[in-house]
């Protein structure tokens, strides 16, 4: 079969994807911001590669994967937030003990996952499980690709409470701020249950960021990749 025959029902008469229409695809023009003197409590964030070890020994586990993407968000968050940790537990194999004794020294508010693809989903529910227990007050947030490409099937986690669908910059901040009581939810990019309820709010893929260059450079202070 021919890959215009495999893409048919994909494509579009104008020959586009009909996939990103779907997206309802807009353009962020300016970065969101949040005026320090409207935040009432600083959060304390954590966030998490989980150690894919836990669910995969196989050889496509041994890439090494620096969580730049987390570094990127920090930059975002840092201005408005009282601490931010990234735990890299893939790289120092942490035990499942030993992420709990961390995320517990630290004491978070809100704790960001990134789950890069389907062949990892199965350690979502295994770390959120951990953070829970530790507090059901902890707010859980996923993001990557695994969470955006089916945010309902990771929101099955009933230990999640947020995926975050598209990029997470300036979502996340919004996210952050709302925990902060400095604005409301961002209206984009997120999605959650309804008041405690069993029910979604999907409210579809983040607007696409127009100008990258006005994002500040990653948090690679956060993280010691070399040692
Ligand atoms: C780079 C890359 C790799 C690199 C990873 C390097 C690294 N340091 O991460 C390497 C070469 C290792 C790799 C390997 C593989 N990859 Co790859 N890879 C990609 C690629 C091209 C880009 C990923 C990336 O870095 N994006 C840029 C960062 C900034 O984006 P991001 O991580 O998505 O983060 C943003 C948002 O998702 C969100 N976000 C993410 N995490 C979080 C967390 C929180 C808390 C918040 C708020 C937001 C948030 O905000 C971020 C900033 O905007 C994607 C394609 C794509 N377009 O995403 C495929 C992709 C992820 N790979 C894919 C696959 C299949 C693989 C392999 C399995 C291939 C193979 N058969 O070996 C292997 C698996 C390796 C492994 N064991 O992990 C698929 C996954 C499909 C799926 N649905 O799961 C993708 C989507 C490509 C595709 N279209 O098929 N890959």
């Amino acid at each position: 079969m021919g890959l215009k025959e495999i893409h048919k029902d994909l494509i579009d008469k104008q020959g586009r994807r009909k996939y990103f229409r779907m997206l309802n695809p807009e353009l962020e023009n300016k970065p969101f911001t949040i005026k320090p003197n409207s935040i009432k409590k600083k959060q304390r964030i954590v966030f998490i590669v989980p150690n894919f070890h836990w669910i995969d020994e196989d050889v496509n586990a041994l890439w090494d994967l620096v969580p730049w993407n987390l570094c990127q968000i920090a930059s975002v968050i840092e201005d408005i937030c009282d601490e931010i940790i990234i735990i890299d537990a893939y790289k120092e194999n942490l035990s499942e003990k030993e992420l709990t004794e961390k995320i517990v020294k630290f004491k978070p508010d809100i704790v960001g996952l990134t789950v890069l693809m389907d062949q990892y989903a199965e350690v979502t529910p295994i770390t959120t499980r951990i953070i829970k227990k530790i507090s059901k007050d902890i707010i859980t947030v996923l993001g990557g690709v695994y969470a955006m490409a089916n945010p309902e099937r990771a929101m099955k986690d009933k230990n999640l409470d947020y995926v975050i669908i598209g990029e997470g910059e300036y979502v996340f901040k919004q996210l952050v701020g709302f925990y902060s009581g400095a604005c409301d939810l961002p209206s984009r990019g997120i999605c959650f249950r309804k008041n405690n309820s069993f029910e979604l709010e999907n409210r579809g893929h983040a607007k696409f960021i127009k100008d990258l260059d006005q994002l500040p450079k990653p948090s690679y202070h956060l993280i010691d990749f070399l040692s």
